[in-house]
């Protein structure tokens, strides 16, 4: 074919989809699969009519520092997309696409873990037998605290805060309270018998356990500080599979070093994958390397999420996921 689009792939993605893409499009993949620094990204934006990007690639106003670009789309590989600066990008006349709905059930699944895992202090019990270091069984051996019938917090009721709720609610029977930026519908919230309080400030109080769901970017950058730990309860655990920079690492911190909190679960982390050494000496945290979507089956259903995007932007309609 003539005048097939030209593709910009910056990481590797599973087979199958990289196969269909490059049948459709002029692709070109990024054989070292590592992030694009916002120079290559400007050189990227001067060569090719779409680039399909992953939450490596920090998308700057640096990053888009140049006059005329040639790409019309960014088809994010991902739903989250606080890694793009959507100002510069409109600017510019660039479309911006995201893969929802694709990655929910498995995100909601890694939260789950995480909040499990904490809860019963599973990586403290697997570093421990696998450092030869069990000595047997007793009474008071690792004891961690109760999942079924707990209160959990949801901060941000789209469409993964509610594979949460369903989690949680039909699979342990736990009272659901959210918390989002707006009104949720009552049919919704019954499904899971669920409650919507107005702010975090309420919602942190009353939890067990309080898992993120929001989006990242500056809005809700440190929504959880020093202060609203301190609201929590002292026996509650925090978990985060939705960006590193909604907690202030910081502040969490201090919260563990004061036992302020009992534990948390992070697969997100603010400058990842740097992680702060100062979390890594604490027991009662599950620190995960942002595995939320990874599944073979979410991984490729997010390529074809994208490639569902890219085609229909080239052939003239709206992509279904169209975020700018
Ligand atoms: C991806 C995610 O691993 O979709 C998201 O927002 O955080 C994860 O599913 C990552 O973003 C891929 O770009």
């Amino acid at each position: 074919l003539k005048n097939r689009p030209r593709v910009l792939v910056t990481r590797r993605w599973p087979e199958s989809v990289e196969a269909q893409l490059a049948e459709r499009f002029d692709t070109v993949f990024n054989v070292d699969d590592t992030p694009m620094t916002p120079a290559e990204f400007r050189d990227a934006l001067t060569r090719f009519d779409a680039i399909l990007p992953t939450v490596t690639d920090r998308l700057t106003t640096e990053a888009f520092d140049i006059s005329s670009p040639k790409t019309r789309l960014l088809a994010n590989y991902g739903v989250g997309f606080s890694h793009i600066d959507i100002a510069a990008a409109k600017a510019h006349g660039i479309a911006v696409t995201n893969t929802p709905d694709v990655l929910s059930e498995c995100t909601a699944d890694l939260a789950m873990t995480l909040l499990l895992m904490v809860a019963r202090r599973a990586g403290e019990g697997e570093r421990e037998l696998r450092a030869g270091q069990w000595t047997g069984w007793r009474p008071t051996h690792l004891v961690g605290s109760k999942v079924s019938g707990k209160t959990l917090g949801i901060v941000g009721f789209g469409r993964i805060g509610q594979a949460m709720a369903q989690r949680a609610h039909f699979g342990f029977g736990m009272k659901i309270l959210v918390q989002n930026r707006s009104r949720v519908a009552q049919e919704v919230l019954d499904r899971y018998q669920a409650v919507q309080v107005d702010t975090l400030d309420d919602l942190l109080p009353a939890c067990d356990f309080v898992s993120m769901h929001c989006p990242g970017g500056a809005e809700n950058r440190h929504l959880i500080n020093s202060r609203r730990l301190d609201l929590m309860k002292s026996d509650a655990f925090l978990i985060n599979t939705a960006r590193g920079e909604v907690v202030d690492e910081n502040a969490l911190v201090q919260s563990l070093t004061y036992e302020c909190i009992a534990g948390a679960g992070l697969d997100v982390f603010d400058g990842e994958p740097k992680v702060s050494p100062a979390l890594m000496e604490f027991d009662n945290l599950v620190l995960l390397p942002h595995l939320g979507s990874a599944t073979a089956e979410t991984r490729t259903a997010m390529g074809e999420r994208v490639l569902s995007n890219v085609i229909a932007f080239f052939e003239g309609s709206t992509p279904a996921d169209r975020v700018a």
